[in-house]
Order: structure tokens, then sequence, then C-alpha cells
């Protein structure tokens, strides 16, 4: 008898979701997370906030995936605002809203690929020049020549509490939940979909939680999905080249006083700003909103610090330097003038787990299709995790014919930044 239909490994964006749309589909799911709480900072779901948009420049392909994430998000916050769920371990559920819409600007390089995005979809959209950008969103100062897609729909989510979310909803249906327990090893009986896998436990470094008293456990399952971010190449070492995890740091700027109304939310949208010409560097950012203040601006591929050895992931950098600061200050000075000699507020750091052309890996294990790989994402799925939540549910529930998302092939339009991730 096997105790559970799946095991989902790895509760960051990905794994909250599949946990919460496979509890929902009824299988009995156990979700196991290495640290605590759910919605920690150690990972790469975490930051307060996180850009969606529906006109995409990394790709035509991603449009169908954009619109059902788009409507999964919506559906959730209304399904929490019914609920009201206690979170993880009793405490309180996650409170604050799930998205804030504020519009999208794709500037510079990226406008191309992102209005033939919208063009292909349907999507509302207005074209603009640096101009007519910074004469309407006064918070920027882009070159005039310059063109810049405006996007209405797209906003803020709020990464810690979409995967709270996910994880107190899939409880209230059923699903148990461990943090702060590793999973060591695993070993599937066999090639057949629902042949048993089993997974060997150990109480992690950082908590307490479940396991800590047992010092680890043995558990087995029809379905295991392994969500485990840049934890996959330790899961899985033939991995290890395709998905390597990157260092990140987003930081927030100090925006002077007079100014601060022009970097609010209903006057600034999110934005991807890739340079023009040669050896441009794609930036992105936020309006000031929730409880950090200041703008928040991140550089695709920060300082190019990838992480070739699993065992140094628990060791990484966690706070910015000076190094860190300067690379994100050249596109603060560059373009947000109110916020050029602020001083940086606050800095996150997290990971980016790439492929090498940029898109995603989500797909069965080759030898054991009831083991599904459901990580990496190269930096740019967490506005997708409620669609590939449940498109995983679906793989778990329909077997092996289901179609798959297979690191999605490229059809241009990934800045030339993100385009080719370093690979040292
Ligand atoms: O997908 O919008 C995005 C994004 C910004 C930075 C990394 N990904």
């Amino acid at each position: 008898m096997v105790p559970y239909d799946a095991v989902v490994v790895g509760l960051g964006a990905f794994g909250s979701a599949a946990l919460y749309h496979l509890a929902k589909a009824g299988l009995k799911v156990l979700g196991i997370e290495r640290h605590h709480p759910v919605g920690h900072a150690l990972g790469s779901s975490h930051g307060a906030s996180r850009i969606i948009r529906l006109a995409y420049f990394e790709g035509l392909q991603y449009g169908p995936l954009l619109k059902r994430s788009y409507r999964l998000f919506q559906e959730l916050e209304e399904e929490l605002a019914e609920r009201r769920p206690a979170g993880h371990g009793g405490e309180p559920g996650p409170s604050g809203p799930l998205f804030l819409r504020t519009g999208m600007l794709d500037v510079g390089n990226v406008f191309e690929a992102a209005h033939k995005s919208a063009v292909a979809h349907g999507l509302q959209h207005e074209v603009l020049t640096g101009a007519e950008l910074n004469r309407r969103f006064p918070a920027f100062r882009v070159p005039e020549h310059w063109r810049a897609l405006y996007q209405p729909d797209g906003g803020v989510l709020t990464p810690e509490r979409i995967v709270q979310a996910h994880v107190a909803l899939a409880q209230q249906l059923g699903a148990e939940v461990a943090t702060g327990e590793a999973v060591t090893s695993w070993r599937a009986e066999g090639r057949s979909a629902g042949a048993p896998v089993t997974l060997t436990t150990a109480a992690a470094a950082t908590t307490s939680a479940t396991v800590a008293a047992s010092g680890g456990r043995v558990v087995s399952a029809g379905a295991v999905v392994l969500s485990p971010g840049p934890w996959i190449g330790q899961m899985v070492p033939e991995l290890r080249e395709l998905c390597v995890p990157e260092r990140q740091v987003v930081g927030w700027f100090e925006v002077e006083a007079p100014s601060r109304r022009h970097f609010a939310p209903d006057r600034m949208p999110v934005w991807v700003l890739e340079e023009e010409g040669p050896g441009g560097e794609a930036f992105y950012g936020f309006p000031e909103h929730g409880e950090l203040p200041g703008l928040k601006i991140g550089l695709y591929h920060h300082l190019r610090e990838q992480i070739r050895n699993p065992a140094d992931l628990d060791a990484v950098r966690r706070t910015a330097d000076a190094a860190d600061e300067a690379a994100l200050r050249r596109g603060v000075s560059g373009y947000f003038p109110a916020a050029a000699s602020g001083r940086l507020l606050h800095a996150s750091a997290c990971f980016f787990t790439n492929t090498p052309d940029g898109h995603f890996l989500i797909d069965r294990h080759p030898a054991h299709p009831q083991v599904i790989l459901c990580s990496a994402c190269s930096g740019h799925g967490f506005k997708m995790s409620s669609g590939i939540g449940q498109l995983i549910a679906r793989m778990v529930c329909e077997g092996e014919g289901t179609t798959v998302t297979h690191a999605l092939p490229a059809a241009g339009g990934m800045p030339t930044s993100a385009r080719a991730p370093p690979r040292s």
C-alpha cells in the first residue's frame, strides 16, 4: 500500500502551487520543504514582489500559460478571501493582496519582442516613445528616441503571500506539510507511472518542525514532484550542468521626498528596461509599495555568480556588498534621477536557476515517468507558477501521456543579457 498519491519536494513558487492543485484534485499529498517556515527567504520565492505581465518578450509560446496563470492568481485571491485559512502550523494565513495592478513597461531593446507578443495574443497595449514615457511616468528618464510598450494588465505579485496561500489552502483541502525536513535520497521502484517512489528524509539544519524528533523518515508515493529550485542538482545530479543556480540581488533605493508620488503604484508601472546599443544591460523594477520603502531594482544576471557545487548553496552571501550596490546603482542613476543619490535602504539575495537557453525545465524524469522534474525556471517563472502548478497536477493525475512543457523552445525576444545565462 502506497501511503501518498504524490509527494511534492520543495514548496517554493512551483511546488506550493502544485501541492494546492493536487490537493484540489482530491489526491492524498504531502509537501516537504527543507527550510522553515513556508514563505521563507532562503530560496527563489521571496523579496516582496514579482512582475506579472502578459505580453512576453521572452517568447510568443508563453502567451497561453501567462493568460491562464493570470486568471488562476485572481481565483486564488478570491478563494483566499472566502476561506481565510490559517497558515502552516496554525499561524495566521497570508494577509494583504496577492496582486496589485500597476501596468507594465517594456523599455528599449525588449520593446520589439514584447510588442510582437502583444499583437500576436490580442493584448491591450500602447506604444510610447521614450519622450512620451518620460512625460507620462515622471519617475523615469530614458533616452527620448527609445520605444516602450505599455501593457495595462501588468502588475506586482507578492511571492511570500502567494506561496503561503497555496500551501494554506492545500492544507485546508487535506494536504500534509512538513517544513525543516530535507529529502536526502529518493529511489523509484520501476519505470512505469504509479510504481512507487521512496524518499528518505532528515531534519534539516534550520529547524525543528515535524521530523526533528525522529531525525528523519522514509515515505513512499505513487508520484513525486521535484520542485526544489536551486537544489535540483543535489536531487538529480544529471541536471547539474543543465540547471545552474546563480546568486541574484535586488535593492531598494531611497527616493527624494518631493518626487515620491511619482514612484507610487498608481503613477509608476512595473518595468523591464534593456539598454540599447552594444553591451547594454537589462534592469527591472517596481514602484514603491508595501512595507519596504524605496525604488526596487534588479539587474538580470547581476554579478554572474554561479554556484556550481550544491553544497555551497546554504553559504551564499545574503547581504549586499559594495559591488552589489554599484551594479544596481548604475540602473538607478541612469534612468531614475530622483533616486540617483538615494541610500540603499534594503537588499535581498535569492537564486535564479538557469537553463542554457533561459527557458524552463518541466518534464518527466526520462527513466522514471512517475517522477516529475519541475525546476528550473531561469529567473522568470514566478508569474507562471499558478498555471504550472495546475499543469503538474494534471501530469500526475492523467498519467504518462500528458503533454508537458520542456525547456520551451527559444523563439527570440529574450533580452540579450538574459538570453545567454552565464556559463563559466
Ligand atoms: O520575469 O519580469 C520578470 C523578471 C524580472 C526579473 C527577473 N524576472
